[in-house]
């Protein structure tokens, strides 16, 4: 049996663990470390240390339980002609995206604040999806790989729960796919953003999917699972 139930709002939801994946939004140093985008920005960054562990145990189980781990990184490339000149003119100038920091060319691929963070490395075989936007969809290839692999429903967590999390959530829901967002592995540096973003998720039926603590997925995942058929 692949099926796992777990409690949600607004409601209960059961999943095929063989059709579902994990997808853990931009869980980079630029947004969780001092020095980088969202500390240029003006924020406090240490808000979003709150989801490393809840993000952590969905990997972990995930993993354990033959679940596609996904992670994406919000960034553009070195010459920024994937980044929209608003978005770059936007800020202290000493400050903007592909401004030197401490942690590299702020929001720029391959510096060491794009990284994710130590805590969530992927590990080999977990596909990186590089995105310039804050939807995981856009202008990247997860909808190819996410049909590729025949899954339907996705376990979403990450940062930050109202832009880049809700974002890839409502660009999921329009392409079909079911979404859970794992609500305390979320987090924003704007906690009532957070607190509303996930009401907003579960609000109306349902109306973007459902809300689930890590600590129930964490519970429904750990039954034992048969192992990943190979095609
Ligand atoms: C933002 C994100 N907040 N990953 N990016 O700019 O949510």
């Amino acid at each position: 049996m692949t099926t796992a139930t777990v409690r949600a709002e607004p409601f209960a939801v059961s999943f095929d663990r063989a059709t579902t994946a994990l997808v853990v939004i931009d869980m980079q140093r630029d947004f969780l470390e001092p020095g980088g985008f969202g500390a240029a920005l003006g924020n406090d960054v240490s808000l979003l240390r709150s989801a490393i562990a809840p993000a952590g145990a969905m990997i972990s189980v995930a993993r354990a339980a033959n679940i596609l781990v996904i992670h994406t990184r919000e960034g553009h490339r070195d010459d920024l002609s994937d980044a929209p000149p608003h978005k770059v003119l936007r800020g202290d100038p000493a400050k903007r995206i592909g401004a030197a920091g401490p942690m590299g060319r702020i929001l720029v691929r391959g510096e060491p604040g794009h990284d994710i963070i130590p805590e969530l490395a992927p590990i080999l075989g977990e596909p990186i999806i590089d995105k310039p936007g804050k939807g995981a969809f856009f202008a990247t290839d997860l909808d190819l790989i996410l049909r590729n692999r025949g899954i339907k429903t996705l376990l979403v967590c990450g940062v930050t729960t109202e832009v880049c999390v809700h974002t890839t959530v409502r660009e999921a829901n329009d392409r079909g796919y079911r979404c859970i967002v794992v609500s305390d592995a979320c987090a924003s540096y704007f906690p009532e953003f957070h607190a509303v973003a996930l009401r907003m998720v579960a609000a109306q039926g349902g109306i973007f999917g459902w809300v689930a603590s890590s600590a129930d997925l964490v519970a429904a995942l750990s039954e034992k699972a048969p192992a990943r058929a190979i095609a």
